[in-house]
C-alpha cells in the first residue's frame, strides 16, 4: 500500500475510534481560566428564549448549522472555539450531552409558554480566550505555538499535511470540531498524524480523560478483544496519556495514541508502525516549541 493510501485508510479508522472514545464532560464542573454564564435554551445567547433559538437548535441537531450568526455582545467578543462551546451547551436544554430535535421541541415549548413549571436555568461554562491557530510548515519541519510542539523529521521521514477525512471532508461539523494538523511517515518507517478536537461540552482535566479512556477501552475490550495499555509519557516536555493497543480491526498495525487536554481542545497524536524502533524514530522528531 502506498503512503497516501495508507494515511487515508488510517484516517478513516481514526475517526471511528475518535467517535468511539467520545469524551464529553459537564462544563459547569470543569476548571477553565474563566467561566461565563449561559441561559439554557438561549442558543443564540441574546438573553431570551424565543422560537429563533428552537430553530437554531433544530438546525444544529440536523448538522445544518454549527454556530448562529448573532449572539449577545459579551459573547461575540469570544474566539470561535469558545462560542461554539457556549451555543452547544445552551442548545442542550435536556442536558443529555446531545443536541437533538427533543431539545428544539422543549425550547419551542418554553418560548411559547407551553412548558408548565418552567424555571430559567443557568450554567457556567469555562472559556479560554485563546484563538486556535494551526501549526505551520517551515524549512526545518513543522511547528505549532498553540500546541507547544516542533517536529523535525529524521532521515527517511517526510512530513505532509494529512489527508482530509474521506467522504466527510466537506462536513462543516468535522471542519469545526477536528483539525488535522500534520502527518509524517516514509518508506518502512510507519506514520503518524497530529489532530486536535474541540470539546463541545466543556472541558475536562487530563486525569478525567484518562479515566474515561480506561473505561471506554474496557468496553471495547469486551466487544472486540482489543488489547489495551494506558500509561503516561512526555513529548517535548509535556505529559500525554499514552494508549497502546493491538486489535484485529487494525490487523497488521500496532497503534499508539497520545492524548493531551489543552484548554478546550483534546490533542491526539496517532502513530501506526510495525516495530517499536519505528515508533521511537518517528517520535524522536518532536521537540518543544
Ligand atoms: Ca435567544
Ligand atoms: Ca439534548
Amino acid at each position: 500500500m502506498n503512503r497516501s493510501k495508507k494515511i487515508l485508510k488510517i484516517t478513516a479508522i481514526m475517526l471511528v475510534i475518535l467517535l468511539l472514545t467520545g469524551v464529553f464532560a459537564a462544563g459547569a464542573e470543569a476548571e477553565g481560566e474563566e467561566t461565563v454564564r449561559v441561559l439554557l435554551g438561549d442558543v443564540d445567547l441574546d438573553g431570551e428564549i424565543t422560537s429563533a433559538d428552537a430553530r437554531i437548535a433544530l438546525r444544529i441537531s440536523s448538522r445544518l448549522m454549527i454556530i448562529p450568526e448573532k449572539c449577545g455582545e459579551e459573547y461575540c467578543e469570544l474566539p470561535f472555539d469558545d462560542r461554539v462551546v457556549l451555543h452547544w451547551n445552551a442548545a442542550d436544554i435536556d442536558e443529555d450531552r446531545e443536541i437533538t430535535a427533543a431539545d428544539a421541541r422543549k425550547i419551542l415549548r418554553i418560548s411559547s409558554r407551553l412548558e408548565s413549571g418552567y424555571e430559567p436555568e443557568y450554567i457556567d461554562i469555562p472559556v479560554y480566550k485563546i484563538e486556535y491557530k494551526e501549526g505551520v510548515f517551515t524549512e526545518a519541519g513543522y511547528e505549532s505555538e498553540y500546541l507547544g510542539l516542533r517536529y523535525t523529521p529524521s532521515e527517511g521521514i517526510e512530513i505532509f499535511p494529512p489527508n482530509e477525512p474521506g467522504d466527510d471532508a466537506g462536513d462543516p461539523f468535522l471542519k469545526a470540531f477536528y483539525t488535522f494538523e500534520m502527518g509524517a511517515g516514509g518508506e518502512n518507517t510507519g506514520s503518524f498524524m497530529i489532530m486536535t478536537r474541540l470539546i463541545s461540552f466543556g472541558c475536562k482535566s487530563q486525569e478525567e480523560l484518562k479515566e474515561d479512556l480506561i473505561n471506554s477501552m474496557a468496553e471495547l475490550d469486551e466487544s472486540y478483544s482489543i488489547k489495551v495499555e494506558i500509561t503516561e509519557e512526555e513529548i517535548a516536555g509535556q505529559s500525554y496519556i499514552k494508549l497502546r493497543y493491538i486489535t484485529e480491526i487494525m490487523m497488521d498495525f500496532p497503534t499508539v495514541f497520545y492524548y493531551k487536554i489543552l484548554g478546550n481542545r483534546q490533542i491526539s497524536i496517532w502513530v501506526m508502525f510495525d516495530k517499536d524502533e519505528q515508533l521511537e524514530k518517528l517520535m524522536s522528531g518532536f521537540s518543544a516549541y
